[in-house]
């Protein structure tokens, strides 16, 4: 049987974590979009507010803007709130937010201070639970939440350090929702991207070189783009992932399976490293 129905027609929801174009964010509000769907989006700041609202005005239904900064417990449940006044109900959720200071995304992972792991884990995992918190009463059944991961929370990755560790409990975060929210019928996935290059990924040093390593050694032997994560986005908040929960999706062009660096390939890479 065919239709012709878009798979988010008449699905509402909230998009946190939207900087500017090159955000993983931006790439899953188009994929909804595109199929239909009415977005909220929060931003950080008055700053960010300015480099969202041209991105809003390019999406087919009026997008709502809220302001939402992560590190206040207040401006979450307020954003939620604003939410709830405005629509009532929501469909789906998507949480695309991590931070760690930059200076400790290198060195040895045991360096990190109390206040940057605290800092870390706050905005990159409290974070999600708590959007899990409040949106759960305004979720409608068959309702979904997806947030996004990286694989140094599996496997150690040079500088990726404490954010890895923030990552791995972002992971146990999204089983443990799936199992409070899966009673009101509401699924709760995550999706392990590969690196792609955005705000957040441009702050760290060598990014190309993980870039071209990833492109000389997934098994596609390219790199994700953030169109292939918005529609994996899409699968799962869609009817098409109605059967998925509590689940971490590789979206890396097969990474992650790997276990050897690809003989094909090793002069190639060698001669990458040198520069
Ligand atoms: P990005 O810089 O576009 O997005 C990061 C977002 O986090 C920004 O919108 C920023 O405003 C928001 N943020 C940070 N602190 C916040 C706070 N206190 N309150 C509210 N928002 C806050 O970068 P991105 O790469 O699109 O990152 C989105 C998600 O994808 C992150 O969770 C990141 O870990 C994850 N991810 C990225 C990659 C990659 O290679 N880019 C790979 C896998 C996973
Ligand atoms: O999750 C991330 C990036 C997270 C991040 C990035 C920054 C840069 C700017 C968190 N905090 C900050 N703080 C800043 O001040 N990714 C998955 C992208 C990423 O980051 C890496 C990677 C990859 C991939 C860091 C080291 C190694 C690989």
């Amino acid at each position: 049987m065919t239709t012709n129905t878009a798979l988010m027609a008449g699905k509402r929801g909230l998009i946190m974590g939207l900087a500017n174009d090159k955000s993983i964010a931006w790439g899953i509000a188009q994929a909804l979009n595109d199929q239909g769907a009415q977005l909220a989006i929060s931003y950080q700041n008055e700053a960010l507010e300015k480099r969202v609202q041209p991105l809003a005005a390019q999406l087919d239904k009026e997008a709502l803007l809220i302001k939402c900064d992560v590190s206040d417990s207040a401006s979450v449940e307020n954003c939620f709130k604003e939410l709830g006044e405005k629509w009532g109900k929501i469909d789906f959720v998507v949480h695309a937010i991590a931070f760690s200071d930059k200076n400790q995304l290198k060195g040895r992972t045991i360096d990190t201070t109390r206040d940057n792991f605290k800092m870390t884990m706050e905005i990159s995992c409290f974070s999600f639970l708590e959007a899990c918190k409040y949106a759960s009463p305004l979720m409608n059944e068959g309702g979904a939440i997806v947030t996004l991961t990286y694989m140094g929370s599996e496997r150690v990755l040079p500088n990726y350090n404490i954010m890895g560790v923030a990552k791995a409990a972002l992971e146990a975060s999204v089983r443990y929702a799936a199992m409070d929210l899966g009673k009101q019928g509401v699924r709760v996935n995550a999706i392990s991207a590969g690196p792609i290059k955005t705000l957040a990924a441009s702050g760290i040093g060598d990014f190309r070189k993980i870039l071209h390593w990833n492109e000389l050694n997934a098994p596609l032997r390219r790199n994700v783009t953030q169109e292939e994560v918005g529609m994996a986005a899409l699968g799962l908040l869609s009817a098409c992932g109605t059967g998925i929960t509590g689940e971490v999706v590789h979206v890396d062009c097969g990474y992650h399976i790997q276990g050897m660096l690809n003989l094909d390939n090793v002069a190639a890479t060698a001669e990458m490293l040198k520069d």
